[in-house]
């Protein structure tokens, strides 16, 4: 049973808890640390509390296809990693009780080395968003139990999540994705502040970000030009075009106040941004013939 402690467990005065340690040989540690290296959640930690997540994960091989690792509706006990394999996501609308062969619904989405699991439960408090399901003959997942992932994941990774959620609900660019898709935008952001004046992005240089711009205003400039091709405020984004073609910066953006942006990395724009990349490309710099600036 739970006891009162785990159902509180970022409450003060419970000192006596201390993390599982798990031991690990060279080669699992090697593998764990490659599965989360490309994950956003464990980006963010400072490197004693990645070791005490590390040590607390658990190795749990997935020896065939078709199996459950979490059901719909039940309560939450563990998040997870995915190490090799892929996992299908499931829902039914209904949320109703996952018996008979239609029970796990309507497959939503795929999960694959890197990616991770089951944090909303845990999060929230929550039933089971979703039934997770192999869909491989061999995979490997890794577990952390709820009390260390509320204790060190949630106190700073997921921090994140949610302070971002709300802005990000306001930028039009992403009013087509479901919240949940916002919600793995957000574990991706950092946020950098330019005073008055100073530069973003030069043009000419290679791209490695995406920006959304938080606060203040911007705008963007063309070499050949002597004013602004286009002005940027809360919401709107920038830098999305050297990503999308792999070319030189087209055009350099500079802070017009003291601005806040949410930066998004190269990697975290392609594996998130996929479905509003045909936003991005029409709305974009049709530039007219004319007057050469772009159409709006
Ligand atoms: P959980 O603890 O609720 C099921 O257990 C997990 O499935 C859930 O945490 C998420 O980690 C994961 N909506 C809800 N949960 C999802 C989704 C999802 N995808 C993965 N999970 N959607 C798919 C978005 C592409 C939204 C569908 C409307």
């Amino acid at each position: 049973s739970v006891s009162a402690e785990s159902l509180n467990p970022t409450s003060s005065g419970s000192e006596s808890w201390s993390p599982p340690f798990h031991p690990k040989s060279a080669d699992q540690v090697a593998r764990l640390k490659k599965a989360v290296s490309g994950n956003f959640l464990f980006s963010h930690l400072d490197d004693e509390h990645l070791k005490t997540v590390l040590d607390a994960l658990v190795e749990k091989p997935i020896p065939a296809k078709d199996i459950k690792v979490i059901t719909q509706g039940d309560a939450g006990d563990y998040f997870y990693i995915v190490e090799e394999g892929t996992f299908g996501v499931f829902i039914n609308p209904t949320g109703a009780a996952q018996s008979g062969p239609d029970g796990i619904g309507n497959q939503v989405g795929t999960i694959g080395p890197g990616g991770s699991f089951g944090e909303l439960a845990l999060m929230y408090n929550a039933p089971r968003a979703a039934t997770i399901v192999s869909l491989e003959s061999k995979s490997t997942l890794w577990a952390l139990d709820r009390i260390t992932f509320r204790r060190i994941l949630m106190d700073s990774a997921f921090q994140r999540r949610r302070m971002y959620e709300a802005f990000l609900e306001e930028v039009p660019l992403l009013a087509s994705l479901k919240p949940y898709e916002r919600s793995k935008i957000a574990d991706a952001l950092d946020t950098i502040k330019y005073p008055t004046g100073e530069t973003i992005i030069r043009e000419g240089d290679p791209g490695d970000s995406f920006y959304l711009l938080e606060s203040g205003e911007a705008e963007a400039f063309k070499s050949g030009t002597d004013h602004a091709v286009k002005a940027y405020s809360r919401g709107d984004y920038f830098g999305e075009l050297a990503l999308l073609d792999d070319k030189p910066r087209a055009a350099s953006v500079t802070a017009k106040t003291d601005v806040k942006v949410a930066r998004l990395g190269r990697d975290g724009f392609k594996r998130l941004l996929g479905p509003v990349e045909q936003i991005m490309r029409r709305t974009e710099y049709d530039v007219d013939p004319l007057t050469k600036t772009p159409a709006s």
